[in-house]
């Protein structure tokens, strides 16, 4: 019989467990305990607890489903990591999360943990769309559902921004120091635009409040950058074979890891430089690096991958041609960078291509897929941007943004359809509903409202640019499309 983990499971010697007392105060409430937080963040404070102490645990808090808090909190917390790299797999359990909060079944226990006197600082790993964030004027999307709703009922919170400003209110009223917010996700600037977010929606029912985070609340932002699949069956199978118990929180992840942060944190913070966590003045230029070279061929590949058949990341990396055409767009990404400090562009990108080549990883090109109209801007549109500017080609935008539309019309090339998960699906469904040809899709698609730049969609040339690749992988085949623009960037 084997048992589920909990704080009372023997581990074998090869696995390491929590070095440290896990009875501590939760310095540090996380919003969005996914897969991602568990590879990351929370292994980070892992060896932070396990070299240094302090009350850094983390009180975990999911804002719309329960299954991480239903895996986890069985588990006390406890989950296994497993590390896949090309030559091996190891197992670890990390002990930093004490339990997870499921907000819409406990609101008022979500505040009191934001509230909290122990609280330091909140952090979050709730997507690009969690955060309503208008990407054409940087302030609030007020037709977000979470931003309206709490905007009409900002004492009963059911979104991030409206949670945070609800327990600064509380805090303040209650004499209480405020906590720091630290932005996980993959934004640009991304401290910077969360607290323009959370002043904007303060400002909306209390001015004196909205002044109190300017001055009290610091936002350092964050590179974050640790590819993490899906859990799948095989993760829990591998965890049971390696440990001898079942968990049904596993997660896994590839033996990279990178967090660089601005080291601004007004009430403490965990001694993350233990797990290589590296603290800086300025982060942006390290976020563009990541999300253009990194993030902006992922979905490339993704768009493109994913249409052409292959499953896997891995997958594409094995496919020549379409691998030449990661290749193309790292190298065209970063010319859009300005000097990275202590970083060598070329060693970076070859770096990224042997990540994403990690036979070990299952990483679908479906998951990276979603979401699109909340990843272009920063990862794609932004740079092309830059590249227009710069009287650089536009080539390798104009084929993963004719791919991505390829993506969205949602049925393969053998005809069978597929959810695209975005937030706005339906708004594009609506738009390509019917259309067969190339150039009123792109049309269409262009002229979504707030997604493509001005400048970019009135750069001549742009858009024949994207049509003429759209027409090949609709008259031919994606697998053609993505030869011939290999072939064109060989010659
Ligand atoms: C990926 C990222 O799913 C996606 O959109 O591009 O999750 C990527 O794997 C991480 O940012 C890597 O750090």
């Amino acid at each position: 019989m084997t048992s589920r983990l909990n704080a009372g499971s023997q581990l074998p010697d090869t696995v390491q467990g929590p070095r440290y007392d896990r009875n501590r105060p939760s310095g540090i409430v996380h919003l969005g305990v996914g897969a991602f937080h568990k590879a990351h963040q929370a292994v980070y404070t892992d060896d932070a607890l396990a070299q240094s102490g302090g009350g850094w645990m983390i009180q975990g808090v999911s804002l719309r489903s329960a299954d991480v808090a239903d895996g986890l909190n069985p588990q006390d917390g406890l989950y296994t990591l497993l590390t896949r790299g090309p030559d091996g797999v190891a197992a670890r359990v990390v002990g930093s999360i004490r339990e997870v909060l499921v907000a819409p079944r406990a609101p008022l226990a979500v505040l009191d943990a934001l509230a909290a006197p122990e609280t330091r600082i909140v952090s979050l790993t709730i997507t690009e769309k969690g955060y309503g964030l208008d990407p054409k004027s940087g302030g609030l999307d007020r037709g977000h559902a979470a931003v309206a709703a709490d905007l009409a009922n900002p004492r009963a919170p059911q979104g991030a921004v409206g949670y945070i400003v609800e327990a600064l209110r509380r805090r303040r009223e209650a004499g209480l120091p405020s906590f720091t917010v630290l932005c996980c996700d993959n934004l640009p600037s991304n401290g910077r635009v969360l607290r323009r977010l959370v002043i904007e929606f303060a400002e909306a029912a209390d001015s004196g409040l909205a002044a109190f985070i300017r001055e009290n609340v610091a936002f350092p932002s964050t590179m974050v950058d640790r590819i993490t699949p899906a859990s799948t069956d095989k993760t829990a199978a591998d965890v049971l074979a390696l440990t001898g118990v079942e968990d049904r929180a596993a997660v896994e992840t590839e033996p990279f890891t990178q967090w660089i942060i601005e080291d601004e944190f007004t009430a403490g913070r965990p001694e993350w430089e233990a797990g290589g966590a590296v603290f800086v003045k300025d982060v942006a230029p390290y976020e563009k690096m990541k999300l253009r070279m990194l993030n902006g061929a992922h979905s490339m590949l993704a768009y493109a991958g994913y249409v052409a058949g292959h499953a896997y990341v891995r997958d594409v990396m094995k496919d020549a041609d379409l691998a030449a055409l990661v290749k193309r767009h790292q190298t065209e990404a970063a010319r859009t960078l300005d000097p990275v400090p202590g970083i060598d562009l070329d060693s970076y990108g070859n770096e990224l291509r042997a990540r994403f080549k990690n036979p070990a990883i299952a990483h679908m090109t479906y998951q990276i897929a979603m979401d699109g109209t909340q990843k272009l801007p920063q990862r794609i549109l932004e740079p092309a941007l830059v590249a227009l500017r710069r009287g650089l080609p536009l080539d390798a935008y104009a084929f993963a943004v004719a791919a991505w539309m390829r993506y969205v019309l949602g049925m393969s090339e053998t005809g069978e359809t597929y959810t695209l998960r975005d937030p706005r699906e339906a708004e594009i469904a609506a738009l390509v509903e019917g259309q067969r040809d190339a150039g009123s899709i792109v049309d269409r698609l262009l002229a979504l409202p707030g997604l493509f730049p001005v400048d970019l969609a009135a750069a001549p040339g742009w858009d024949t640019a994207v049509k003429r690749r759209l027409e090949t992988m609709l008259a031919k085949s994606m697998r053609s499309a993505i030869a011939e623009e290999a072939e064109r960037c060989r010659a």
